[in-house]
């Protein structure tokens, strides 16, 4: 069938032909059915990736753990840690939180205008350390899940997952049950779920329905993973990126990039919320082929005060808002703008 941009399905033929030329049609088929995918290494990058990226965490843990890398071991043994907020520690993460496939595969989950959550090391030793069983929904006063999921993962493997390993594991087809788990089924979950099996250099990706932990590892060595979290752009982030990114990081990135640092999100606005600001977003479908640097395209809008009553804009919104046939845009029919939370300015 020929995929037409049918302006009812949004962004979807645009985003559904970019993974069907990545070959992500399968993967795209097993989040369906299953809640979860593996992306094999060679769809995630050369071994010169990896390696730079696994050589980023073991460097930051270094900093962070004031120790060098053979004590590492040590460190995490029996343990593990989220190591926090690494995307502006190296460039590397800039390009893995834009990587076309994970990228891709997250905005089928959580559409073409998700933001950046989290961007994570995560850091595991031999021992009893685990993940209890989980999903990542992270609304905790609504236990039942809305229909799609608000937040997805990408999971980039630099050391090789076996349930030995003490890797990830899954409940497969739990995405369909749209709840959290009660103690009782996570603790049942927990040694009857699915390991992955896959090599360093793989990446797992789902969403924020599926139920999944992790087992113990009983092997040597360490257990090195990226974890990048996608969420839709009305929610709060756990990590500050809308509000430490630089014009300089936006200039050196593609348009998407601006877009998942949410810095033209017009909310949270005082006495003059600040229209203009959103007109600024990068517009409509961004493709995930899209490399070229924003330079200076894009820049870090300046904070204005919350307090500042600006009459002018104050006319203007009495204006729109008083003519006698007002209307919200028309969601199903038209073009909607990709931008985050543009059809709730009014
Ligand atoms: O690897 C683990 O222990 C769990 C990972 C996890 O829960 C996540 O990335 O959301
Ligand atoms: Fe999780």
């Amino acid at each position: 069938m020929k995929i037409e941009d049918w302006p009812s399905a949004k962004h979807t033929p645009a985003l559904y032909r970019e993974l069907k030329q990545l070959d992500l049609l399968e993967h795209l088929t097993e989040l369906e059915a299953f809640g979860f995918t593996v992306l094999p290494p060679e769809k995630v990058g050369p071994q010169e990736q990896h390696d730079a990226a696994r050589e980023a965490v073991l460097r930051i843990a270094c900093e962070r753990k004031q120790c060098v890398v053979d004590d590492l071991e040590e460190v995490f043994s029996d343990g593990q840690e989220l190591l926090r907020f690494v995307l502006w520690d190296d460039l590397i993460f800039e390009k893995l939180v834009l990587h076309p496939a994970a990228l891709g595969l997250i905005q089928w989950l959580v559409g073409t205008n998700c933001v950046l959550s989290l961007c994570n090391a995560w850091i595991k030793g031999k021992g009893e350390s685990r993940t209890a069983v989980h999903a990542d929904w992270s609304q905790f006063d609504m236990p039942t899940m809305a229909v799609e999921t608000y937040g997805a993962n990408f999971n980039y493997l630099l050391t090789d997952y076996s349930k030995e390993d003490g890797g990830l594991s899954f409940v497969p087809g739990s995405h369909r049950w749209r709840r959290l788990p009660s103690s009782e089924e996570a603790e049942y979950w927990a040694d009857n779920a699915q390991a992955i099996e896959a090599p360093a250099g793989s990446m797992v990706i789902w969403g924020d329905h599926t139920w999944h932990g992790s087992y113990p590892k009983k092997t040597d060595g360490l257990r090195l993973m990226i974890l990048g979290m996608f969420n839709r752009p009305h929610m709060q982030t756990q990590e500050a990126y809308r509000q430490t990114v630089t014009t300089e990081a936006l200039a050196r990135n593609p348009l998407r990039f601006a877009r998942l640092m949410n810095v033209y999100n017009a909310m949270p606005w005082g006495k003059t919320p600040n229209y203009a600001k959103t007109m600024q977003a990068p517009q409509g479908y961004l493709s995930l082929f899209d490399t070229e640097p924003a330079g200076d395209k894009l820049q870090v809008p300046e904070e204005g005060d919350y307090h500042l009553y600006d009459a002018k804009t104050g006319e203007m919104t009495k204006e729109r808002m008083s003519k006698k046939k007002t209307s919200f845009p028309d969601m199903y029919k038209g073009q909607v703008s990709a931008t985050s939370n543009k059809e709730n300015q009014a």
